[in-house]
């Protein structure tokens, strides 16, 4: 087995508490898989840097993200930190031969790097090889739990025209957002105002459209996340996607209604895969068999995020 440096990098993860469960989050899926490495560092910003973060049996110095020289030696950084600092040093690892595999948004839709989730799309990998610094993008979640299930249909009988509702939990949002609804739940059975930090809404008891910016063209962004990443995803500017992304109470763990509508009459379903698909009734408002609906249900930070962003590192050692 290869061994590798893996760096897990990580905007103020001690101070947001945020990023701080997406590194555990990675830490965790890297320890359960086994993963093969050299060494593994961990990065954040200036004001982290020098801290220790203890996982297992294992005790981490923060190192500064910044300082000259951060990614020598580094063959695979893992980047979950957001969009702004995957821009700032992303190219920086590259530069330095690394392969970033990138959680954030910043570079999914670069007709230059590969859009991957390692069981639906091993090929979009191309030709990044260790040794080579290159980015691989992971994908949006709900797009992610998406795609694992309607990538197989697509194959077997060309989706023509997807329509996505989604039910997202609030991990998505964040380890923050979780205590809130936990306080919020809280608080609303006490008869008391909820507190409102993250979220403007109220949110326990409560479903609202997603929380991210709403475009000009009156999606939200996540909404249009799920378009131009499937479009990509499956290299086909003309699949016609629709998406309505809603925030609901739940802890953990994504919901999606998916309906699809098919070029050729389906003859069968696709059936297991790591994203769970339910309800799967042919669409009655379609004639000869054309139309589906099903219902998928993934942990959007494992499968979503954490563990599709190891299994791209993996298929690198490959
Ligand atoms: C969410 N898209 O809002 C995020 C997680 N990546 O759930």
């Amino acid at each position: 087995t290869p061994a590798h440096t893996t760096t897990v990098g990580a905007e103020a993860f001690f101070g947001a508490g945020l990023a701080c469960c997406r590194v555990f989050r990675l830490l965790r899926v890297i320890t359960v898989r086994d993963f093969p490495y050299r060494s593994l560092r961990l990065h954040a910003c200036h004001r982290s840097a020098g801290k220790r973060l203890a996982f297992e049996d294992r005790e981490y110095t923060v190192q500064d993200l910044a300082a000259p020289g951060a990614f020598d030696g580094v063959d695979i950084a893992l980047f979950s930190a957001g969009g702004s600092v995957s821009r700032k040093y992303g190219p920086a690892a590259v530069a330095r031969g690394a392969v970033v595999v990138d959680n954030s948004s910043a570079f999914r839709m670069d007709p230059e790097v590969p859009l991957v989730i390692p069981e639906v799309s091993p090929e979009a990998m191309g030709n990044v090889r260790l040794g080579q610094g290159a980015i691989v993008a992971n994908p949006n979640c709900s797009t992610i739990i998406c795609l694992m299930a309607a990538t197989p249909l697509h194959r077997h009988a060309k989706v023509l025209r997807m329509v996505v509702s989604t039910y997202q939990a609030e991990s998505g949002a964040g380890a923050a957002a979780m205590e809130e609804l936990k306080l919020q739940t809280q608080e609303v059975l006490e008869g008391k105002a909820p507190t409102r930090n993250i979220f403007k809404q109220q949110y326990a008891f409560n479903i609202f459209s997603h929380n991210a910016p709403v475009l000009e063209n009156g999606y939200n962004e996540e909404e249009m996340k799920m378009v131009k990443e499937t479009r990509k995803f499956w290299n086909d500017k003309d699949v016609k996607v629709t998406a309505t992304c809603i925030r609901v109470p739940v802890m953990r763990a994504h919901a999606e209604s998916v309906n699809l509508q098919f070029e050729k009459p389906l003859d069968e379903v696709s059936d297991k895969d790591d994203v769970a698909v339910g309800r799967i009734r042919l669409d009655l408002s379609l004639d000869d068999n054309r139309g589906l609906d099903i219902f998928v249900c993934g942990d959007q930070i494992r499968k979503g995020a954490a563990l599709n962003a190891v299994q791209i590192a993996e298929m690198l050692l490959k």
